[in-house]
């Protein structure tokens, strides 16, 4: 899949962030994502998303992604560890998910088509790694009644409680093994107290739509979840309890970017609060083409959730990105008509780069200088260049590395070139150039001092 970096995302950011030539939303260029669920784990932000499939007219959707940050602007592409197919028995629809872990185990809840029934159900991937690979943990669902957009939540007091539901709201308390559950399933009650009065459309009485987000802040508990379909807004509800009583608080991101349908996850990471959702903002994006996209945000002093709007330019970065370490090339703040891929022997590299794609990589510290610049590269084509840029695709030329054929596209070769200029912090830009065609593949490049 191939998305360039054009007209509607330049438009979408003098929209939204007027002034700005920062870009970083959508915080996935190289395929259409939703649904966010972040999880910190270990002094990283994971963001657990859906794969719309290009030109999709539909939520046709078969596999989830995996994507961390440790800065909140380069992100790691951690490819797909969990598909339909690791559930046997689904057929379609791998819709909104949940990570959460626990004594050192991820488990990703998601719904699916049950292939025997026909209906939506909720299933459980288990791996020992947040980047997978994740396996069917029960080879069958942990719960079915038709409904979507599971989440949980693990109080102080250690139960774990699954939330998932469309056009209703449920509950299951989970047993410590996370895979099954005590008690029956549980209907939350959607009273326009706790959830809202809808005015328009349909027979639904509340606000209450799809994808909850639970969780507990000083003592409240949040529900956020997708409001009033369609176009849906993000709202959402307190209570002092995991199961309630809710009460309706607002709005927290205004109906905006493009897309019917919105999704949202919060995480608290390295002292600041950030709001994950989806839009439009890709060029080709729609309802059914969307993509990931977060703020920064800051909550009241009373713990009310101020009104967040959708910014093409996202959050600050944290800290600075050091160049004299290896680096994924998968990792960027924004890739500019390239794809990714997995490497033969693992991992994921760059590939399908062509002439004037570029790779952009926010806030290098090159402190007193750069001499040299290193990558792993491949090319089953007669290869290119990277140009070593800085501030811009089209900045301060710092170097110029050429990469010859090395005789297949997973044939890796390590070139080095001189580097002049690099020094103090700059958004660097990896710039690929040459003829026509794919012209290399890139695994990882770092500096030298
Ligand atoms: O991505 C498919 C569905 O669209 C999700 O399950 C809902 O939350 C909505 O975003």
């Amino acid at each position: 899949m191939r998305i360039r970096a054009g007209l509607a995302v330049l438009a979408l950011s003098a929209a939204l962030v007027p002034g700005s030539a920062r870009a970083d939303n959508p915080i996935v260029q190289t395929i259409y994502t939703a649904d966010p669920a972040p999880l910190v784990h270990n002094g990283r932000v994971y963001v657990y998303t859906g794969h719309d499939e290009d030109g999709s007219t539909y939520f046709t959707m078969r596999d989830w992604r995996v994507y961390s940050t440790a800065d909140m602007a380069n992100w790691t592409d951690h490819g797909s560890p969990m598909s339909l197919t690791t559930f046997s028995w689904a057929s379609a629809d791998a819709w909104a998910g949940h990570v959460t872990e626990r004594n050192g185990r991820f488990y990703w809840y998601v719904p699916v088509k049950n292939r025997a029934t026909g209906r939506m159900a909720i299933g459980v991937g288990v791996a020992t790694s947040p980047t997978g690979p994740f396996t069917d943990a029960l080879g069958r669902p942990l719960v079915e009644n038709g409904e979507i957009d599971p989440n949980v939540f693990i109080d102080d007091d250690g139960q774990a409680y699954l939330y998932w539901g469309n056009p209703n709201l449920w509950y299951v308390r989970l047993n410590t093994d996370m895979t099954s559950y005590s008690g029956g399933v549980t209907s939350i009650p959607l009273t326009t107290a706790g959830f809202g009065a809808r005015t328009g459309n349909t027979g639904r009485p509340t606000l209450y739509e799809e994808g909850p987000w639970v969780y507990k802040r000083n003592g409240l508990y949040y529900n956020v979840f997708a409001a009033e379909c369609c176009s849906e807004f993000i709202g959402y509800s307190t209570a002092p309890g995991p199961t309630g009583p809710w009460t309706y608080r607002g709005t927290v991101m205004p109906r905006q970017g493009g897309s019917f349908t919105n999704h949202a996850g919060i995480v608290d990471f390295n002292g600041g609060s950030y709001f994950f959702y989806h839009n439009a903002a890709l060029p080709g994006g729609g309802g059914f083409t969307r993509s990931v996209a977060v703020e920064r945000f800051t909550y009241r002093s009373d713990g009310t959730i101020p009104a967040i709007t959708m910014t093409a330019a996202g959050p600050a970065q944290i800290g600075t990105v050091n160049p004299f370490v290896r680096h994924e090339g998968e990792t960027s703040a924004w890739a500019s008509g390239v794809e990714t891929e997995p490497t033969a022997g693992g991992g994921i590299n760059v590939g399908y780069i062509d002439n004037s794609d570029y790779l952009k990589v926010r806030g290098v510290a090159f402190g007193g200088g750069a001499r040299t610049f290193t990558a792993r590269v491949a090319s089953a084509s007669a290869g290119g260049r990277i140009e070593l840029r800085l501030g811009g695709p089209s900045g301060t030329l710092a170097g110029t590395c050429t990469v010859g054929g090395t005789g297949g596209w997973q044939n890796w070769a390590t070139v080095s070139c001189p580097v002049t200029g690099a020094s103090g912090t700059h958004d660097l830009y990896l710039r690929f150039t040459g003829g026509t065609g794919y012209l290399l593949n890139l695994d990882w490049w770092q500096f030298n001092a």
